[in-house]
């Protein structure tokens, strides 16, 4: 189990937390998300970094590790 702290860019309000919420929980390997405005995510579970930023940047969103 791994931890990984991201920097988001792109979010605005709540509907974004809740799209980037749902798009990192659909990654395979993730077992827990945090999302929270205006930036931070936070994510548990086995998953890729470039996995996590190609949910996102689907999304609208883009991320760098924290
Ligand atoms: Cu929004």
């Amino acid at each position: 189990m791994a931890t990984m702290e991201l920097k988001v860019e792109g979010m605005t309000c709540e509907h974004c937390v809740r799209a980037a919420t749902a798009a990192l929980q659909a990654v395979p390997g993730v077992e827990k998300v945090e999302v929270r405005l205006p930036d931070f995510a936070r994510v548990e579970g086995s998953a890729d970094l470039s996995a996590l930023q190609a949910a996102l940047r689907e999304e609208g969103y883009t991320a760098e590790q924290r």
